[in-house]
Parts: structure tokens; C-alpha cells; sequence
């Protein structure tokens, strides 16, 4: 017995198993900074989760040490500990020693496979300088110890992992301290804030579980506990709003390997949230699990509404965003087989996920509505309103495009010559008096004017139907050709640029942010095909001597300068200026200044709008009205990190 033990041949394999994640944690625990290091955290505590899943474990306890270690308790059956039947070492050591042994040994019939969970617990002890094994089973206390990334340093004892205690016989479970190696780790502190969030989260989506959480260091405790689950996490969510109906709806069951849980609830809000979760992680980009919880709503409302007459033409129905209205959701399920797609692998992929919570919510929720007709009620009501607000704008905007069509243009637009959109060019100019001018000072064949008056309208939070009754806008959707929002048509579009020309002063700067934020919000592919320009007309006139040549006298000579570094840079060459002219605005140029600095395509400077500059004027625009942002949003974010400046 003895040393000799612990290193036959099959030892051998485990520690070049365990090796390779020492070399690369990367690839089993994402990484080695701090998300990774808690990573480990949520690697042993899913097993007593586990356990729980199987319905016998009902309290967890995670203790931060004083020493830098965590202890995690879970008070289950106790990994078992009899000799291996193919490996014969003790299956507790294989289960802590060999590579994707937890599945395979584990009594798991929810483990996760795509994404970062569930790797094992062998994971955790090859990146631990050091880890300590107790099972409690059978009224033994079973004890088994590892060094420097998983190498076993208790002498087996009969071929058992020994005995080291005694306990009641009914008293099992199974604790696992560990200490993260500080060789592989950029750090070894543990945040008990980042570990407390996890708590309280896994307490939603596992109900009745208790997560007691202790930190020694500082000795602060709290249990997380939560009976009624995600329906208490739906009300948190909701907290803050004016909810519909006084408690969540709470939906559960199961369609054969896959457990369904829903919960719900309306507010007063236009917006929309439903987060989902596949065997407690956290599906950010949804998939196939919310598409089933989608089309049963969708489903099961339309039905009602049409059985109840809240929608009186029987080819009419609520579309889903209608309905969804308002909504906080949660979509949580347990997936024996999950598969996570995506870039990030944040997306549930697999097709019986959605049948699953479709057939659970539709035939569940139905019953739930038959004993709550006024909650059904309420929210048919609240889709009702959806909807006519729908129509309502679906409505002015088709009156008002067919206005636009009909009479083209009441607005003050000078039209060019060209009906050909590739020559042609629109200047939107801030204020008539520069309108004026650039009027005259343009190429008539191609250039037309559009003279705004003052400031045009904050389109964030109006209407589509109100927005469409303002004249400055209309006049912009009529002047383009292309109508607007949904009914948008780039191939329509008359011109090749829109260039927006306004003073270089904070007033011009507002316009311009309030008519990228148009443009932005209800015409984005002018953005995205580039078709947006700025016109940078100049901000000084020098006239300077030149210098005197062979036979020619000195001659004044003038220059356009378009911001104060050139101003600088013209002082510095030492030049003689004759006069220095500061345009404040457009207004102050003639004709001819205009043409050469603005208008002439040799001369001009333009800059070409980017996706990333109208994201900022609508980040302005949000921020100066304090309001809510739609998800659109995020898409465009993602796009324009690809975007990028462009001088034309
Ligand atoms: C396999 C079989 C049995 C329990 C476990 C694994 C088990 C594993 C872990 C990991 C952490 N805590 C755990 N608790 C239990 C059941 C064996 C039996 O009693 O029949």
C-alpha cells in the first residue's frame, strides 16, 4: 500500500488529461482573469445544483476563507466512493481527477455542453494549487486531497479513499474547498459582490434551493432562498413599474426530457423584455426557447381575442409586437442536450426547445386564463391598445405619404433640373437667408436647395403620426422621394448626396444632431448606403501679399481656412494677412464665397455621415430627453464599431 498507490498506470492518463487544461484554461474556463477565476465557483457549485435537479439536495453552502479558499457544501448523496468499475480507483477521485468525467459519472441529466459549464469538476482541481475532497455518506466521512493542479496526495487505503470520521447515517453530502492556483491566475481574489449576484440569480431560477453564502474575511452571511422562483425574479424586475395586474403569471411543466418554467407580467411601459435561461445560464441572444414562448402568446391571445370579440373583423389579428407590449418575461427550461449557437454560444439552438415551450405555455397558460379571466382581460386590453396605436399610425403615415405624392411639395424645396439621382444633389441649409443665397449661388442642373426654418422637431418619443404632421419633415420626405419607416425605399431616393449645411456654431450643431436622429430613427439605410453628407463650409477668409517674383509685383492673394488649427498653421508661416475675415454663418458669405467653399464639387470639403456619428446624435438626442432608447439600438451599435470616417 502506500505511495506506490496513487501512481499506477491509469494515473498516468489523468494528469496528462489535467495538464492539458493547465495549459491552456483558457479554453475550459474562458480565461484566466477574474471572470475566470469564479468561473471555478460556478463549476462545483452546478454540481450540487445538480443534485438538487435530482431532488435530493435542498441547501448549498459557498464560504469564502479567511485563507483565500472557497468551500462549497452541498448536502446531497455524496459523490460515491467505491472503486471505479473500468478505472478501479475510487470514483470519487475520478470524478475529481479525470476530464469530462462529470457527466459520464456524474448523476447529472442536465449538463451543459457548447458553452463554458459544465466542463467538471476535474477543471477546477487542475488549476488549484490545492484541493480537498470530503464525502459524507453511509455515516463515514470519506477524505481525499490534491496538489499542484489535481495530483492525489492521500494514500488510498484498501483501494478506498480512507475514512476519516464518522457521521449520522442519514447526514450526506459533499464539500469541496479548493485554492485557484496563483501560477495560472492574473489574480486569485475572490469578489464576494460577483459571487452574491450569482447566488441570488441561481436562487431565482432554482426554487426552494437554500445558497447560503459566508464570507470570513469579513463575516458577512445571507441565505438566498426563493419559494415561487422566477415568478419572485419577474416581480423584482417589474419593481419599478406600474404593473397591469397585481402578481406574475407562473407557468410550469414539462414535455418529455424538458422542463418548461414561464413567468410574466404587463406594465405601463412600450417596452419589452423577456430573459431566458437553459439549465440556468443565462441565454442572452434567446433562440429557439423564446420563439416557442413568442408564437404560444402570440397564439393563445389571438385565439381569445377572437372567442371574446375584442377583435371585431375575423381576418384581423394582433401581431406579436402588440401583444408583447409591456411585457417583463422569463423563459427558463432544463435541457438534457442543449445546444448553444452564435459567436458567443449565447443562443439555444435546438428545434424541440421551442415545441417544448410552446405546447407547455400554450396548454398551461390556457388553463390559467380560464381561472383569471381578468388578467386575460387586462391584457387583451393592453394588446388592444397596441394595436389600435398601430393602426392609428400606420394610417397618418399613408395619408400623409399620399398627400406628399399627390402634391409632391408644398415646401419651400428648390428643385434641380436633373432627374437623374446619380448627379443630383439635396442641400438642407439651416434658415432661409442662407437658403437665399445658396439658392442663387448653386449649379441649378444638380444642386437642390431645401431651406429648413430654425429648428426642426425632436423626433425622440413623438409619434410616427405627430412626427408626419410637422412641416420640415415633410417637406424632407417629400423632397427625397423615398417615404419613410417601413415604407422606406433607397432605389427611390432622388438624390446621390443629402448634405446638411448648417452655421459652425452650437445652434447649427443641435440641428444637425436633431436631423441625424431623424434620419437615424426612420430612414437608416440612407446612413448605412452613405448617402448623408455634412458640408464644412470654411470658418475664416485670409488675404495675404505674395511674395514678390522675377518681374511680377507682390499680389493679394485671399485663402479659405476651416478651422483653427489651419488658422495656426497660416500664422505660423510667418505670411503677411492683409485682413482676416471670422464668418459667423452662413449668411455672412456671398454668392461667390459660397459657390467656391461649400457648393463647388472641386473645392468643398464634405464629410460623409457615418453609422457611429448617428448613433451619437441619437445618444445625445436620448440623453438630453432622459428617455429610453428602442433595441434597435444594440444591432447598430454592432455595426458601427465597423464604420468608420470617410472624407468625400
Ligand atoms: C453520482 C451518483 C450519485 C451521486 C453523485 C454522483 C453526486 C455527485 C456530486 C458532485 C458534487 N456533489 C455531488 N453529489 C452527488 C448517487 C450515488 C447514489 O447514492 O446512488
Amino acid at each position: 500500500m502506500g505511495k506506490h498507490d496513487n501512481y499506477d498506470g491509469s494515473e498516468i492518463v489523468v494528469l496528462k488529461g489535467l495538464e492539458a487544461v493547465r495549459k491552456r484554461p483558457g479554453m475550459y474556463i474562458g480565461s484566466t482573469g477574474s471572470r475566470g477565476l469564479h468561473h471555478l465557483i460556478w463549476e462545483i457549485l452546478d454540481n450540487g445544483i445538480d443534485e438538487h435537479l435530482a431532488g435530493f439536495c435542498e441547501a448549498i453552502e459557498i464560504t469564502m476563507l479567511s485563507d483565500g479558499g472557497i468551500t462549497i457544501t452541498d448536502h446531497g448523496r455524496g459523490v460515491p466512493v467505491d472503486i471505479h468499475p473500468t478505472e478501479h480507483i475510487p470514483t470519487v477521485r475520478v470524478v475529481y481527477t479525470m476530464l469530462h468525467a462529470g457527466g459520464k459519472f456524474g448523476n447529472s441529466a442536465y449538463k451543459v455542453s457548447g458553452g463554458l459549464h459544465g466542463v467538471g469538476a476535474s477543471v477546477v482541481n487542475a488549476l488549484s494549487s490545492r484541493m480537498i475532497v470530503e464525502v459524507k455518506r453511509d455515516g463515514h466521512i470519506y477524505r481525499d486531497e490534491y496538489r499542484d493542479g489535481g495530483v492525489p496526495v492521500t494514500p488510498l487505503s484498501g483501494g478506498m479513499v480512507p475514512i476519516v470520521g464518522k457521521c449520522a447515517k442519514n447526514d450526506t453530502g459533499t464539500k469541496v474547498t479548493f485554492y485557484p492556483d496563483p501560477s495560472i491566475f492574473d489574480t486569485v481574489e475572490f469578489k464576494a459582490e460577483t459571487i452574491v449576484k450569482k447566488l441570488k440569480e441561481t436562487a431565482y431560477l432554482n426554487k426552494g434551493l437554500r445558497l447560503l453564502f459566508t464570507d470570513q474575511n469579513t463575516g458577512f452571511s445571507q441565505t438566498f432562498c426563493e419559494n415561487e422562483g422566477i415568478k419572485s425574479f419577474v416581480s423584482y424586475l417589474s419593481r419599478e413599474e406600474n404593473v397591469l395586474h397585481p402578481t406574475p403569471v407562473y407557468i410550469e411543466g414539462k414535455s418529455g426530457d424538458i422542463e418548461v418554467e414561464v413567468a410574466f407580467q404587463y406594465n405601463s411601459g412600450f417596452g419589452e423584455q423577456i430573459n431566458s435561461y437553459c439549465n440556468c445560464i443565462n441565454v442572452v441572444d434567446g433562440g429557439t426557447l423564446v420563439t416557442g414562448f413568442k408564437s404560444g402568446l402570440t397564439r393563445v391571445l389571438n385565439q381569445y381575442a377572437r372567442e371574446l370579440g375584442v377583435l371585431k373583423d375575423k381576418d384581423e389579428n394582433f401581431d406579436g409586437k402588440d401583444i408583447r407590449n409591456g411585457i417583463i418575461a422569463i423563459v427558463s427550461i432544463k435541457h438534457p442536450d442543449p445546444q448553444f449557437e452564435g459567436q458567443t454560444k449565447t443562443k439555444l439552438g435546438n428545434n424541440d426547445a421551442k415545441t417544448a415551450v410552446e405546447d407547455v405555455f400554450v396548454s398551461e397558460v390556457t388553463r390559467y386564463f380560464d381561472k383569471n379571466v381578468e388578467v386575460l382581460k387586462t391584457i387583451l386590453d393592453n394588446s388592444l391598445k397596441s394595436y389600435n396605436a398601430r393602426k392609428a399610425s400606420d394610417k397618418a403615415r399613408n395619408a400623409v405619404l399620399k398627400q406628399l405624392s399627390d402634391t409632391d411639395t408644398k415646401s419651400k424645396l428648390a428643385a434641380c433640373t436633373s432627374k437623374h439621382p446619380e448627379e443630383c444633389e439635396v442641400y438642407i441649409v439651416e434658415g432661409d437667408s442662407a437658403g437665399g443665397t445658396v439658392k442663387t449661388a448653386r449649379n441649378r442642373k444638380t444642386q437642390a436647395v431645401l431651406p429648413l426654418r430654425g429648428k426642426i422637431l425632436n423626433v425622440e418619443k413623438t409619434p410616427l403620426e405627430k412626427i408626419l404632421l410637422n412641416n420640415e419633415i415633410k417637406s424632407m420626405i417629400a423632397a427625397f422621394g423615398c417615404g419613410i419607416a417601413e415604407e422606406f425605399d433607397i432605389n427611390k431616393l432622388r438624390y446621390d448626396k443629402i448634405i446638411i449645411l448648417t452655421d459652425a456654431d452650437v445652434d447649427g450643431a443641435h440641428i444637425s444632431t436633431l436631423l441625424l436622429t431623424f434620419f437615424y430613427r426612420y430612414m437608416p439605410e440612407l446612413i448605412y448606403e452613405g448617402k448623408v453628407y455634412r458640408g464644412l463650409p470654411p470658418l475664416y477668409r485670409v488675404e495675404y501679399e505674395s511674395a514678390a517674383s522675377k518681374g511680377n509685383k507682390k499680389k493679394k492673394i485671399s485663402e479659405y481656412l476651416f478651422n483653427d488649427a489651419a488658422l495656426e498653421k497660416f500664422r505660423a508661416s510667418g505670411r503677411k494677412i492683409i485682413s482676416l475675415q471670422r464668418y459667423k454663418g452662413l449668411g455672412e458669405m456671398d454668392a461667390n464665397q459660397l459657390w467656391e467653399t461649400t457648393l463647388d464639387p472641386d473645392q468643398r470639403v464634405l464629410a460623409r455621415v457615418t453609422i457611429s456619428d448617428a448613433v451619437e446624435a441619437d445618444e445625445v438626442t436620448s440623453l438630453l430627453m432622459g428617455s429610453n432608447v428602442p433595441p434597435r439600438r444594440e444591432f447598430i451599435m454592432a455595426e458601427a464599431k465597423n464604420a468608420n470616417l470617410d472624407l468625400a
